[in-house]
């Protein structure tokens, strides 16, 4: 297994890049990481990640090996929804940096081969913003249709005013809110200091394609949209269907087909690649997409035009949340046959949900069942999107007490929501002071209590730890051309304990294939890959965390312990 690990000097991977004979943009085959700013690294010693902290560790990051770095927003922001709520689109959080800051970051990550995406949250800004104070300013202000603004329904029998419909806010509460000055409301969908945008003015999509250009004339290789699917409300404004029950802010459950995913937005998808593909680069969009179906994740793509997003986020296949073959051979097969020939995007671990290490771990088998979930978004087809400290296997570590949480959703919600701290506390580098992430006597949030045996330095060292199981996986993924492109076909269709397919070999090349036991069992499989076209019967043992696995030289009797993960090269 180490020897894998000689993959990746940095000059190899720089040979494996120009070795590639299927180029295409670069995003086809990325690793994409997520930061989130305020947790990865602070330079400064106030206890908050910066830009110059990312910088401090572009060694690491491209000795893991990933392409781009997705920055979570970095904009000036009263920090409500800790940068989700943007008051200056064109500019840097002093808590973060300067625009020098951000320029140099850029600089540096580019000598690192890898390219920065920037978070753009175009449903909202922040009610600080000067747009919204404008809006907010009279009924005749000329950005007063900038947002979105409504009579309500009179007053209820103690004089409070009625909002216009029933909808609520994702983070709880009617999503109108009163402003006794015009004696209108205006809609939020998420906090009430994130006013919606009205999309259906056009001079707010020239202000927000302003913005994009802006970061693109600075050398962003593109960007996430935030939240992308509800940039569109029914103008009509009809009531929501009442699902029955709440949900953990107390709020009726609804069928939100009034406020998500109306048509309309497509045409504003079309309309910004086109402005992402005036630029040279393979400037890419990735959306925020939580859809039902992948029929509607495919209309994310421009369906065969493929002329919306190019990745739009599949969370159907990472956000199961529980490790079922059956679920997964299906959702990674509709991913791979059913988006009209567009690349598909897995993510697993993101700033909003509780880590992949929590959700898929049995709390006896984490490392394991971790590995499983790495070996699954690294050796698919599509092209991966991680998240800070997936790699280490960082826990989720939900504050215990209400007074020590951050995210208002969270204070809102207690004890049903706890929020979202728990998924971003600070990067564990190694052993020192605050895991290493600042020198502040108190971090913004605490780090993880477990941050002595995990975290980066420690596990560089141990052979055998998640770090250098992902690292292995990143560089293999890069070099074997099967895994950078073949076709993912799945084997063994009704295993419903193992996961098992084929990346199949390019231009006459071996094979790689995949077998995944999702189950406390020990499993035994036999392979027939003639069936995914492959015939030869040369196996070699590519990597795997079962040691009696090392040797495998046949698919026929292939003896999985509990959570094994192995991956072979046929030929
Ligand atoms: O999240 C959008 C979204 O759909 C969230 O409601 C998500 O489901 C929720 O956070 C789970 O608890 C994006 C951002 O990722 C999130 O951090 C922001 O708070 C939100 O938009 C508003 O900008
Ligand atoms: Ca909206």
């Amino acid at each position: 297994m180490l020897a894998t690990l000689t993959l990746m000097t940095p000059g190899s991977v720089a040979q494996g890049r120009a070795a590639q004979p299927d180029s295409g943009p670069w995003w086809r085959h990325a690793v994409i990481y997520e930061i989130y700013p305020r947790s990865f690294q602070d330079s400064n010693g106030d206890g908050i990640g910066d830009l110059n902290g990312i910088t401090s560790r572009l060694d690491y990051l491209e000795s893991l090996g990933v392409n781009a770095i997705w920055l979570s927003p970095v904009y000036p922001s009263p920090q409500v929804d800790f940068g989700y709520d943007i008051s200056d689109y064109e500019n840097i959080d002093p808590q973060y940096g300067t625009l020098a800051d951000f320029d140099h970051l850029v600089q540096e990550a580019k000598k690192h081969n890898i390219r920065i995406l920037m978070d753009m949250v175009m449903n909202h800004t922040s009610d600080k913003h000067k747009w919204f104070i404008e809006s907010a300013s009279s009924k005749t202000n000329p950005k007063r249709d900038w947002y979105v603004w409504r009579d309500g329904k009179g007053v209820d029998a103690k004089g409070k005013p009625i909002p216009p419909n029933n909808w609520v806010s994702l983070f709880g509460g009617s999503a109108w809110q009163y402003d006794p000055k015009t004696k209108q409301f205006y809609y939020h969908k998420f906090y009430r200091q994130q006013p919606d945008l009205n999309w259906r003015n056009p001079e707010v999509e020239k202000a927000m394609f302003g913005a994009v250009r802006f970061w693109l004339d600075r050398g962003v290789a593109g960007f996430r949209l935030d939240a992308v699917p509800t940039l569109f409300e029914d103008p009509k404004l009809r009531d929501e269907p009442v699902l029955g029950g709440t949900n953990a802010q107390g709020d009726p459950n609804l069928d939100d087909i009034y406020t998500n995913n109306l048509p309309e937005v497509h045409d504003v998808m079309r309309r910004l690649r086109e402005v992402v593909n005036e630029y040279p680069g393979d400037r890419v969009l990735i959306g925020e997409t939580y859809l039902p179906n992948v029929q509607e994740l495919d209309k994310w793509y421009g369906g065969a035009k493929h002329d919306e997003l190019q990745l739009p986020m599949d969370m159907q296949v990472g956000f199961i949340n529980k490790l079922n073959a059956s679920l997964f051979r299906k959702r990674i097969q509709d991913a791979e046959t059913r988006i009209d020939g567009n690349q598909p995007l897995f993510v697993f671990d993101n700033h909003d949900n509780r880590r992949s290490w929590d959700r898929y771990g049995d709390g006896i088998h984490n490392e394991a069942i971790a590995k499983v979930v790495a070996v699954t978004l690294l050796t698919s087809h599509a092209t991966a999107l991680m998240y800070y400290g997936e790699e280490i296997g960082m826990v989720t570590s939900t504050p215990k007490r209400k007074q020590d949480v951050k995210d208002p959703i969270g204070i809102t919600g207690w004890p049903k929501e706890k929020g979202r701290d728990g998924e971003r506390t600070p990067m564990q580098w190694d052993s020192s002071k605050n895991a290493g992430f600042s020198t502040a006597d108190k971090t913004w949030l605490p780090v993880a209590s477990n941050y002595r045996t995990v975290n980066v330095k420690v596990e560089d060292s141990e052979p055998n730890s998640l770090l250098n199981w992902h690292k292995k996986l990143i560089a293999m993924r890069r070099s074997d051309p099967a895994l950078r492109s073949g076709k993912q076909i799945m084997l063994d269709d009704i295993n419903p304990s193992v996961l098992s397919y084929v990346r199949k070999g390019v231009n006459g090349g071996p094979s790689v294939v995949v077998a995944l036991n999702f189950t406390n069992q020990t499993q035994t499989v036999s392979l027939d890959l003639t069936r995914a076209g492959v015939t030869g019967s040369t196996v070699k043992t590519l990597m795997t965390d079962a040691p009696a696995l090392e040797g495998t030289s046949s698919l026929r009797h292939l003896t999985l312990p509990p959570f094994a993960s192995w991956i072979g090269s046929v030929q």
